[in-house]
């Protein structure tokens, strides 16, 4: 087993690897900016080191400095979370090349991965099934127009090195082809530095779902079922689950399976997600991510499996702990990403101080979190400030503790996006289970609906804001409790 790990991010993903190392009596290195001395992942490392100034591109992407830590420390092993340099082929190569443990995959798959051409032609070959389009990069115009005839408009044209979502165009007819084709090239060329692109027939609106994956040096490959994360804005998740309410236990079992295999012909090792778009009854294969995701929280509440305890086991060479059959799906999960960012107007972010915080709690509540009260959240960075993380016997147990628990929630000081969260919780075609990845803009009441759930709380609030002193921080928690209480009971008679 590995003895000391650096963990190479922030924010709750930090801690949420800090507290799998404590429970396996592996020591801690965290790794912060200038913008982060006061962050709370800072203080629960067992070492913490200053790796320099706030810009990302000057600390927390900064390979060199970082290698240089893992040295100086002892750490014989590299967390990377997710994003920043998670998925940087360079980065697992440069731990590789130090004999340091990079914890994810190896180099050579990471770059398999990040092509996503490649991938796509890796999948095909395992079986997978694919969006129909092109299995090679798009050389030309002449090219694209023969392969958009064939796989008719709507088509989507995508960079080969992104994913996610960026630089994507969506063409609607051949009068549109070539302006599309160029601007795509020049993103993925200005974006990723390299100019190529592929092209898929394009879904109106299709639902997000995603297997989640392990493998480890022994050949062994299982999946722990799927996340929904159809709730999306601007390729912002808002809200995952597992399971999907669109998927069936057959159609689980099959693409589960399906998934787990290619992860083995490929030589995954780790913890990884692959995303399919889910149209008509079926699955289509979009990228591999090659990390642990912010959403695993849902998928290890519905198997019991603590996946980056997995990823620490399988970096250490060790086997996985449990068999594709040990695997049960029990009850629903739901997260919900509670943002620092204004729902009311276009969801600007909205970093600040946290003045007083309050997390909720009891039966199948999980918050993942970095902050305190008093916390001023940096702008550098993205501005999560938690994923409130329910768990339920079925959905709609999980759908009304997860309000309950919105309602418990109490943070002052800055906006938060937990207003969007209770309106979502509220819609009657969320409560049904009828999802699409246009969900947010296709809902167009959610704004009403919003901007009516502020006015509910608003005499609350006034009766409140004279006791948000440090004192009185409890007595104001009973209040918001029982005035919450009566919030949900006009809820449940408006929709009775
Ligand atoms: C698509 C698609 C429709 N058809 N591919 C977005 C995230 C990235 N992982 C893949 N994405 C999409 N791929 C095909 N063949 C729809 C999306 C998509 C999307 C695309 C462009 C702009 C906004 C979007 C929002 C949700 C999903």
């Amino acid at each position: 087993m590995v003895n000391k790990v650096l963990i190479a991010n922030r924010g709750e993903i930090a801690i949420r690897v800090m507290r799998a190392c404590r429970e396996m009596g592996i020591a801690s290195v965290a790794v912060y900016s200038e913008a982060d001395k006061d962050a709370l992942f800072a203080k629960y490392a067992d070492q913490a080191y200053c790796i320099g100034p706030p810009p990302a591109t000057q600390s927390y992407l900064n390979i060199q400095r970082l290698i240089e830590v893992a040295r100086e420390s002892g750490a014989d092993a590299i967390h990377p979370g997710y994003g920043f340099l998670a998925e940087n082929p360079k980065f697992a190569r440069a731990c590789e090349e130090e004999g340091i443990k990079f914890i994810g995959p190896s180099s050579r798959v990471l770059e398999l991965m990040g092509d996503k051409v490649a991938a796509r032609r890796e999948m095909v070959n395992a079986g997978i099934p694919v969006v129909p389009g092109t299995d090679e990069c798009v050389a030309d115009f002449e090219q694209a127009r023969a392969i958009a005839k064939k796989i008719e408009y709507p088509v989507i044209i995508k960079p080969s090195g992104g994913g996610g979502g960026i630089g994507m165009t969506i063409v609607a007819n051949e009068g549109e082809l070539a302006k599309a084709l160029e601007s795509t090239q020049a993103i993925a060329q200005t974006t990723f530095g390299l100019c190529d692109v592929y092209i898929e027939k394009y879904l109106a609106n299709p639902r997000h779902i995603e297997f989640q994956l392990l493998g480890d040096s022994k050949g062994n490959a299982i999946h722990l079922g799927e996340r929904e994360c159809s709730i999306q804005r601007r390729h912002q998740k808002l809200i995952e689950e597992s399971p999907s309410a669109a998927v069936t236990a057959a159609m689980r079992t099959k693409m589960g399976k399906l998934a787990a295999n290619a992860a083995k012909l490929v030589g995954y090792e780790g913890a990884g997600t692959m995303e399919f778009l889910f149209s008509g009854g079926r699955f289509y294969f979009l990228e591999v991510n090659a990390r642990v995701q912010v959403e695993h929280p849902v998928t290890e509440m519905v198997t019991g499996v603590d996946i980056v305890k997995e990823q620490i086991r399988i970096a250490s060479g060790l086997p996985l702990s449990i068999r594709q059959e040990e695997i049960r799906m029990n009850g629903s999960a739901i997260e919900c990403r509670i943002n620092a960012e204004d729902p009311l107007n276009d969801f600007v972010p909205t970093p600040g101080k946290i003045k007083s915080y309050h997390s909720p709690g009891g039966t199948g509540i999980r918050v993942d979190s970095g902050v305190y009260t008093s916390y001023t959240i940096p702008p550098f960075y993205d501005p999560m400030i938690s994923k409130l993380i329910v768990w339920g016997r079925d959905r709609s147990e999980a759908i009304t503790r997860m309000r309950r628990a919105l309602y418990e929630y109490v943070i002052v000081g800055i906006k938060n996006n937990i207003p969007f969260h209770k309106a979502v919780m509220e819609n009657p075609r969320f409560m049904k289970g009828e999802l699409g990845t246009h969900f947010i803009e296709h809902e167009t009441t959610l704004i009403e609906d919003m901007k009516r759930i502020i006015e509910r709380e608003k005499p609350l609030e006034e009766k409140l804001s004279h006791l948000f002193e440090e004192k009185k921080r409890i007595a104001a928690i009973a209040t918001v409790a029982a005035v919450n209480q009566l919030a949900l009971k006009t809820q449940r008679i408006n929709s009775a």
